[in-house]
């Protein structure tokens, strides 16, 4: 069956156009072959004029070419003619036969594809099973005058954006005033980390050229390089991916106790993330209780953010208590390269045990490595100047000479287990403009250490995608209007999300 074992390349699409201003007096067949053999890699035949014994012949020729370069043939609207040629499927807009009615006729294997303006029309599109999704119109284009609304790079990024929180797995392509001048940034606007585009719809551009192999082969090297500005998934990062719900599962199950000796800024607030979490938590500052709690299965947060010489006593003897059992420990070196005795104490700390997890934004992370050159104002993160690659480097340096973890957070965070780094894209801006975002992130993590023992990595991993996700979705609620309703919105998605978890109920 080759429908079924055609595996559909949405990245180039091409829609045919026979009006005269477009096609001229060329053959409709010899245009499409030139572009097939320029590098399109689907095609939909699109003639709103024609009777329908001609559309029939026409797409019969058009199949025969498409069928031999092994290219999917849809037919707009016209499920009938689709029907009758045995096209691989059909292209509907809103206003053309519904998608369940269609799918009904055509039958599961069939592609159908739906055009979308707007997040509603997408998300409906999506879970009333369309193959693929047409977004647009992009720009404005002499080709289609009757289009609904001009939705820009910022109308198909709002559609992306609430595919991927949903979680739908549909192939999109973006249409509309599409060309080799601005094909390259629309693909690269057109992404997130979690979304983007699988390819870009054409007809003028390729269909109104005087040589469309050429102009195919142009935008086919354009998507090319766009698309080689987003390395492929390994399949490592897909394995560890499939396992952060299972992970954020097991922190509800467990609910494990969560030893934080915080500073004081954040008591309340991390006590507060830590419950909406699924853990257990206890905000005990003082040293000789670390051996009893160390019994309990827990993890252990040492936050320095406002450290006095007591508290280095304190943090000295539960690090060895929980070391002594096994039990995680997080450390956050929180100011670390502000002041001559805070750059003392983290080398004392590094001393006195060992730590499962180190994490802080990038001066604190050079500290701990011992080239702290810059002088850290306050314990905000600053700005940053080092290139991706030397944070990397730095990382995975620090991870291996501690045989541990380090976690360095910015707007992009990297983590390393000496051997491998990750690059994490998630978050909010707000994260950024709260108090104890960082040190929260800290706890958040150490509870995930403490139910994922034999896979520390992936449970450091799994916590900050649970945390930074949660700010993602709570940043993007309407009620959220700055940092001050950020906060609540925030817990109110922590909890939303280990609720869904607890019930393998994923929304
Ligand atoms: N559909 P060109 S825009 C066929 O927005 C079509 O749904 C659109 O032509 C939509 O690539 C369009 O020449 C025409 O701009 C796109
Ligand atoms: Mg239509």
């Amino acid at each position: 069956n080759r429908k079924r074992n055609m595996k559909v390349d949405y990245s180039f699409y091409l829609v045919t156009d026979s009006s005269p201003e477009i096609l001229g007096d060329r053959d409709l067949v010899q245009v499409v072959k030139s572009a097939i053999q320029g590098g399109v890699t689907i095609v939909q035949y699109r003639d709103k004029k024609s009777e329908t014994a001609h559309l029939i012949r026409t797409a019969k020729r058009l199949h025969e070419i498409t069928s031999s370069y092994l290219v999917p043939l849809l037919i707009n609207d016209r499920i009938d003619v689709a029907l009758a040629i045995g096209a691989e499927g059909v292209h509907i807009g809103q206003e053309d036969m519904d998608l369940s009615t269609a799918r009904e006729l055509l039958g599961p294997e069939a592609i159908i594809g739906v055009t979308a303006s707007s997040v509603q029309e997408a998300l409906t599109a999506a879970e009333n099973g369309a193959s693929y999704l047409g977004i647009g119109t992009v720009y404005a284009t002499p080709t289609k005058t009757d289009t609904k609304s001009i939705i820009g790079t910022d109308g198909v990024n709002q559609i992306l954006d609430q595919l991927s929180f949903i979680r739908y797995d549909i192939p999109t392509v973006a249409i509309g005033g599409l060309n080799a001048k601005n094909l390259l940034a629309v693909m690269l606007e057109c992404s997130s980390s979690t979304k983007r585009l699988s390819g870009a719809a054409v007809v003028s551009a390729v269909m109104a050229a005087t040589h469309p192999l050429e102009a195919a082969k142009e935008l086919s090297t354009v998507l090319r390089s766009a698309e080689s500005a987003f390395p492929p998934e390994s399949s490592k990062t897909r394995e560890l991916l499939s396992m952060v719900p299972t992970i954020i599962q097991r922190v509800g199950h467990h609910s494990p106790l969560c030893h934080n000796m915080t500073n004081l800024v954040v008591q309340n607030f991390a006590a507060n993330v830590a419950i909406c979490i699924g853990t257990s938590p206890i905000m005990a500052n003082y040293g000789e209780e670390a051996r009893d709690l160390a019994n309990l299965g827990g993890a252990l947060v040492v936050n320095m953010g406002t450290v006095t010489p007591d508290g280095l006593t304190n943090y000295s003897k539960a690090i060895r208590a929980y070391n002594a059992v096994g039990g995680p420990v997080l450390f956050d070196p929180v100011g670390g390269g502000a002041t001559a005795i805070r750059r003392e104490a983290v080398d004392f700390l590094m001393k006195e045990g060992r730590f499962d997890v180190i994490k802080g934004n990038e001066n604190e992370i050079l500290t701990v490595l011992g080239q702290g050159s810059v002088q850290q104002k306050g314990v905000d993160s600053g700005s940053s100047t080092s290139s991706a690659e030397n944070k990397a480097d730095v990382v995975r340096r620090l991870a291996k000479q501690r045989n541990n973890i380090v976690l360095m957070t910015g707007k992009t965070d990297f983590i390393s287990d000496g051997r491998r780094v990750y690059a994490i894209n998630n978050g909010h801006k707000y994260l950024g403009s709260i108090t104890g975002s960082g040190c929260t992130l800290g706890t958040t993590i150490a509870a995930f250490l403490a139910v994922e023992r034999e896979h520390k990595f992936w449970a450091a991993i799994a916590g900050i995608l649970m945390f930074e996700i949660a700010a993602e979705i709570a940043g993007a609620r309407e009620d959220v209007k700055g940092p001050g309703t950020f906060v609540p919105a925030f817990l109110d998605s922590l909890y939303t999300i280990a609720e869904w978890a607890k019930k393998d109920e994923w929304g």
